[in-house]
């Protein structure tokens, strides 16, 4: 090839760059097990793509593998927010077996969950440090934030510099308590919300339109 074609490729190569609409955005949901995270990325997905992403269960580390939701379109005083959402397996210091057996598991199954699961929080982390944009961390409001994994989990993203959203999920319970959470990481912005019930959704898509859009 000559040095002209090469020229004339490289150019192109620049402008469509420069022209063509940017890419989406990849957000992941990261938080421990529980927290309603597969619920979360299932309402963001039903709300703006009509199907859903998982199945959400009362069994921890149902979601074992990150599933993703691409091109999702989210608009926002009319102006659009395209985000691949990946809802990740919950991150936590020990998977054991035997907390798959209280729920009534096979041994054998229960062995395999959670090899499965130690396999995905691997997965979801190694996705924190190469492929993602910007993180939403959901918790649990009824329960202490004050855990090694949030503020473990919390410092990696912050020395990532990705954006972040914190949200404080379950506020449809009566124990929920949202102020625990954001005087627990009082940096970020704490965003209420019931994922199961759709309260506050508002503003969850007016925040993640200003955050990553
Ligand atoms: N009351 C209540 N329960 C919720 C809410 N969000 C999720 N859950 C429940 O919490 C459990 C775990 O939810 P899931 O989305 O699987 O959590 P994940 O492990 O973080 O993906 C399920 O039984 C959900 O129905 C919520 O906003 N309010
Ligand atoms: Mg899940």
């Amino acid at each position: 090839m000559g040095l002209l074609t090469n020229l004339k490729d490289s150019i192109t190569r620049v402008t469509d760059r420069l022209f063509s609409e940017s890419d989406p955005k990849r957000i992941g949901i990261y938080g421990p097990p529980n927290a309603g995270k597969t619920t979360l990325a299932n309402r963001i997905a039903r709300d703006w793509t009509g199907d859903a992403i998982g199945p959400e269960s009362h069994i921890p580390h149902e979601t074992r593998r990150a599933r993703r939701k691409e091109n999702v379109e989210i608009e926002r005083n009319g102006q659009s927010v395209t985000i691949d959402i990946v809802d990740t397996p919950g991150v936590t210091t020990k998977v054991d077996y035997k907390e798959f057996l209280d729920h009534d598991l096979e041994k054998e199954d229960a062995v395999r969950r959670s090899r499965e699961a130690t396999e995905g929080v691997a997965e979801a982390m190694h996705w924190l440090r190469e492929d993602v944009d910007g993180v939403i961390y959901v918790l649990d409001s009824t329960k202490d934030p004050f855990t090694q994994v949030n503020t473990m989990l919390i410092g990696i993203i912050e020395s990532q510099d990705l954006p972040v959203l914190i949200f404080a999920n379950k506020t449809d319970l009566d124990e929920s308590n949202v102020g625990r959470i954001e005087n627990a990481f009082p940096q970020h912005e704490t965003v209420p919300l019931s994922a199961l019930e759709g309260d506050n959704m508002d503003e969850v898509y007016d925040k993640v339109a200003e955050y990553f859009g």
